[in-house]
């Protein structure tokens, strides 16, 4: 399955489409609007979180609680929005509207109004900000629907923001109900008070904070992605998917960048058989990808996020109206909207994985699916 979005953070509404979706997934309308809802908490949000209460609107390719085979469209709409009529209306003249002209450092401002040729920076904000991000999550949340009838659950949580961290965690440390508990999706108390603090110290000085998130899925069968072609990757697949969330600049899978300075022997996960008499992995540095393929070892995927660029106390920047040394442009935003973008890296890497799974076990009904799951399965035979 492919998806696409379209939509402005004030426009009306937000849209995602799927496409190449197999008939016949179960989708439970309460699981959408609840990883919707999940995106939108985390502390140090702004106030626009205030203002939202994001539900998913079935516009078609369901039926009955399933799919039907046909694209899924679902639309998402902007409660803001009527704040911002003028300021977004499709067929007014602009007269009026004050302009963003002053952009800001590490955002898609400027890049954008060069691209573009527009000299008004909000015709690229406004698609640039991760309010599209709701879209990808209704998306993935039909991913997530199809991967559970096949035994796969995507979960993530929060190991740093700012300076405060656990240190990298494995999955079967992590409590999901405790992450699922935290405004900061940290499972470690302490280091979540930690992060509150800093979020807050952020604040009060006009500055941002990024941080790391972990994503893990378990119940993979070994095989998913391939070794044959560039494109069939399953990590070079899921970098770019978590690569395209805003403000993501690093991702790594298992042990990652440590792996390049220890020895071989302290990089790879002996293979032994297990007391079922099924392979498995002594360890898993490897983050459960070998050659561009699951090994049925918890996938473990890493990413960081840099701080957001709209700073209160902004930095220097030239206005392009006038060329002359101006303030950078301060829009209401977050301090720190990291414990969200692992909701939305959850959604991406939920996405790549029901498509590579569609491309071993075919793409026309769930029921086939799960009968070729079945048959691989037997043959693994371990
Ligand atoms: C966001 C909505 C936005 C911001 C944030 C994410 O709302 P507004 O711009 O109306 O305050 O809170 O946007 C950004 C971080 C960004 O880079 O633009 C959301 O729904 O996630």
């Amino acid at each position: 399955m492919r998806y696409t979005t379209a939509g402005e953070s004030h426009g009306r509404a937000l849209v995602a489409v799927l496409t190449d979706v197999p008939a016949g997934v179960p989708v439970d309308r309460v699981a959408i609007d609840d990883d919707l809802a999940r995106r939108q908490r985390g502390y140090g949000r702004g106030g626009r979180m205030a203002i939202e209460h994001d539900s998913a609107t079935v516009l078609s390719g369901i039926r009955f609680g399933r799919t039907l085979g046909s694209p899924v469209a679902l639309l998402i709409e902007n409660r803001d929005a009527p704040n911002w009529h003028e300021a977004m209306d499709p067929w007014g003249t602009g007269e009026g509207v004050e302009r963003v002209t002053a952009p800001r450092p590490g955002h898609a401002d400027l890049p954008g109004c060069q691209r573009t040729g527009s000299a008004d920076a909000r015709d690229i904000l406004e698609r640039a900000s991760a309010r599209e991000t709701a879209a990808r999550v209704a998306a993935g949340a039909v991913a997530k629907a199809l991967l559970a009838e096949l035994g796969v659950t995507v979960r993530s949580w929060v190991e740093r923001i700012g300076p405060s961290t656990t240190g990298p965690l494995a999955p079967e440390a992590v409590d999901g109900a405790v992450v699922e508990e935290s405004d900061v999706r940290c499972p470690d108390p302490q280091v979540a008070d930690a992060m509150r603090a800093a979020i807050d110290a952020a604040r009060s000085d006009g500055e941002s904070l990024g941080g790391v998130f972990a994503v893990t899925a378990d119940g993979l069968v070994p095989g998913i992605g391939g070794y044959a072609e560039a494109t069939a990757r399953l990590d070079a697949r899921l970098a770019a998917a978590v690569m395209s969330v805003p403000a993501i600049k690093g991702v790594e899978i298992g042990d990652g960048f440590a792996c390049a300075c220890r020895p071989g022997s302290a990089v790879h996960d002996e293979i032994v058989l297990d007391a079922r008499g099924v392979l498995r992995r002594s360890t898993n540095r490897a983050g459960g990808i070998e050659g561009g393929m699951t090994n049925g070892e918890p996938l473990v995927l890493r990413a960081a996020m840099k701080p957001i660029p709209t700073l209160m106390r902004p930095l220097a920047t030239v206005d392009l109206a006038t060329g002359e040394v101006a303030d950078a442009a301060r829009e209401r935003s977050d301090v720190c909207a990291v414990p969200a973008a692992a909701v939305v890296a959850e959604a991406e890497v939920a996405l790549v994985l029901a498509d590579a799974y569609q491309d071993l076990l075919g793409r026309g009904c769930l029921a086939d699916m799960q009968r070729a799951l079945d048959a691989y399965r037997a043959r693994i035979a371990w």
